[in-house]
């Protein structure tokens, strides 16, 4: 039997070794065998505790903070399914380089496979979705904290390391389970950790530079997790490439004026057009960041083959679908800002780039005082931001993101989960986000994401929060209507549009949230300018379907014809 003293000093020795390892955020889900560790977690001075009772919505949670901090953020659930509840935000993390510390709360190795309760085979739960999974120790009365500090050095180094991702630690506890919250704790001494930087080397640099002679050139930035330093404006202000910056890049926000044309934000749009496309093949294309959301782009660089393909990826597993990637620089992305450029004047090919994208943005003024569907009210919310977070769901929301966010200086963060593009655990992403940031959070989602996490809602109730839930109710999947499914009428709505008609000012009012809808611009402008009166807004915005495609085809149509002339 583990004794308390021990149990105790196992669990205070955890805790204390996530404090020095710089873990400072916990998110608990409520359950009977993870009591000692949950215990110690509130007791441990410097570490905050966050509060989910559904552990799916709990996961994205804590993928939501991870996210925006850029730090590993553990998560504790008891034995059981409330474990395999983890699974979806696990992938997510996986694919997207989210660092996670997921503990597993288990039965000791006598209770596991012999029919006891709450007892699943929670070995290797997350398979190959783990950068590195480990079965702990019983807290017996033996020499195992100096053991126990050093796996979790290495968990959290592990998680920490690019490409950064979750880490499984399984815990198993034996009853009783209570631990004696007034023992002190002596540390034994824990061990230090230093990193070293990556640089890229002569023959690399000398590749580089060769590259950055051409004058058709394009840089493609993807996801990014941080604001991008001076240095990096320096040079692309330098190189004079177009810089096409997915809407995850942060490249569309929080830019100075005197940079904002070196940005092409329309490339999702003007890549449609064939007249344009059939001009502009690049020479040289650098990519940093993961492949960008824009399929547009993706088809037209597997269309082009450019002949020079840089990707700058600090993991061996690459991101290039389309096997057009010809060289792979396995490093940070600042080694492409780092180095040495002079400054060039700007040349044709850009030039091109940016009347094409000026252009884009004339007609899209126009389209938007004319036309309303959904695209154009959710340029009616990204005009609004300023000084937020925004979270925007899979589907539709980060497609609008792409076509309708215009470069701008206003302050605002934007985050998506496209490790996995689950439509599933948005909600409690965003409300992640926001209590890693502690600023205003916007979330722009789809109706049918947002009945899939609902629930996530109840994090509104356990800790201070601060978000607007802006949801596209075009009460089904709108993205089908744009697929080649929507040519056959057959099944259609049955197996794709899924319409509930549900919406959900009742829902807003179980969850103790503000609620406003709008049906048009103005509506939707007077619902975001309305000081918010409790923690959480539902804006729900209604529009259909079948017109968002009709007015979606208008603007890519009346483009085409502009960019042909
Ligand atoms: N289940 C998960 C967890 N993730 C997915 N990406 C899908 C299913 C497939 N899927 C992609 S988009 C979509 C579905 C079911 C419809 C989303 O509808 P909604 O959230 O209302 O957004 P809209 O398409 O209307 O923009």
């Amino acid at each position: 039997m583990t004794n308390r003293k021990s149990l105790t000093e196992y669990v205070s020795a955890f805790t204390h070794s996530l404090m020095h390892l710089g873990i400072t955020d916990v998110v608990i889900s409520p359950g009977s065998r993870s009591t000692p560790l949950a215990y110690a977690c509130m007791k441990q001075e410097g570490l905050t505790v966050y509060r989910q009772i559904d552990e799916r919505s709990a996961a994205y949670f804590a993928l939501g903070m991870a996210k925006a901090s850029g730090n590993p953020v553990m998560l504790l659930c008891t034995s059981g399914t409330a474990a395999a509840n983890y699974f979806p935000a696990i992938v997510e993390a996986y694919y997207a380089r989210v660092p996670l510390l997921v503990v597993t709360a288990d039965r000791p190795h006598e209770l596991r496979e012999v029919g006891a309760p709450q007892a699943i085979n929670q070995i290797n739960l997350f398979g190959s979705h783990v950068k590195w999974a480990t079965d702990l120790p019983m807290p017996e009365d033996n020499n195992l904290l100096e053991f126990l500090a050093r796996h979790l050095h290495r968990s959290v180094a592990t998680a920490k390391t690019e490409p950064k991702g979750p880490v499984h630690l399984n815990v198993p506890f034996r009853e009783p389970l209570r631990i004696d919250f007034d023992q002190p704790f002596e540390s034994r001494g824990e061990m230090m950790h230093f990193t070293g930087e990556f640089k890229l080397n002569q023959e690399t640099e000398t590749f580089l530079q060769g590259l950055l002679q051409t004058e058709r050139g394009l840089l493609v930035v993807g996801e990014m997790a941080a604001p991008m330093p001076q240095e990096f404006w320096q040079f692309i202000a330098d190189l004079q490439w177009p810089v096409l910056a997915d809407p995850l890049s942060n490249l569309r926000a929080n830019v100075k004026p005197e940079h904002q044309h070196l940005i092409i934000d329309s490339y999702d749009a003007i890549l449609k057009s064939e007249a344009f496309k059939e001009s502009m093949a690049p020479e040289v294309v650098i990519r940093i960041g993961p492949q960008p959301v824009s399929k547009p782009l993706t088809l037209y660089l597997a269309a082009v083959k450019p002949k020079t393909y840089v990707v700058f990826d600090e993991s061996a597993m690459m991101r290039d679908a389309q096997s057009v990637v010809t060289h792979h620089i396995q490093s940070a992305a600042k080694g492409l800002w780092q180095l040495p450029l002079e400054a060039r004047e700007n040349n044709a090919y850009t030039a091109k780039w940016q009347q094409a994208s000026e252009l884009y943005w004339q007609l899209m003024d126009q389209h938007c005082e004319k036309e309303l569907d959904e695209g154009v009210l959710a340029k009616v919310l990204f005009d609004e931001l300023e000084g937020c977070h925004l979270v925007v769901s899979s589907s539709m929301p980060i497609r609008d993101l792409d076509t309708y966010f215009q470069t701008t200086d206003c302050d605002v963060v934007v985050y998506a989960n496209r490790g996995a593009n689950g439509i599933d655990g948005v909600v409690s992403t965003a409300f992640g986000v926001q209590a890693a940031v502690k600023r205003p959070t916007y979330l722009l989602i789809g109706d049918l994401s947002f009945l899939h996490d609902m629930n996530g809602l109840i994090a509104s109730k356990m800790q201070e929060t601060d978000l607007t839930i802006v949801v596209m109710n075009n009460d089904g999947g709108g993205i089908f209507s744009y697929l080649p499914q929507s040519e056959e009428e057959r099944y259609f709505e049955d197996l794709f549009g899924t319409p509930t008609g549900m919406n959900f000012e009742d829902a807003a009012r179980m969850y103790d949230t503000e609620y406003a809808s709008a049906k048009t611009k103005e509506e939707l402008v007077q619902a975001l300018r309305t000081p918010k009166q409790k923690a959480v807004k539902i804006i729900e915005v209604f529009t259909d379907r079948q017109q968002n495609v009709k007015v979606h085809r208008k603007l890519w149509n009346r483009l085409s014809e502009e960019l042909s002339k």
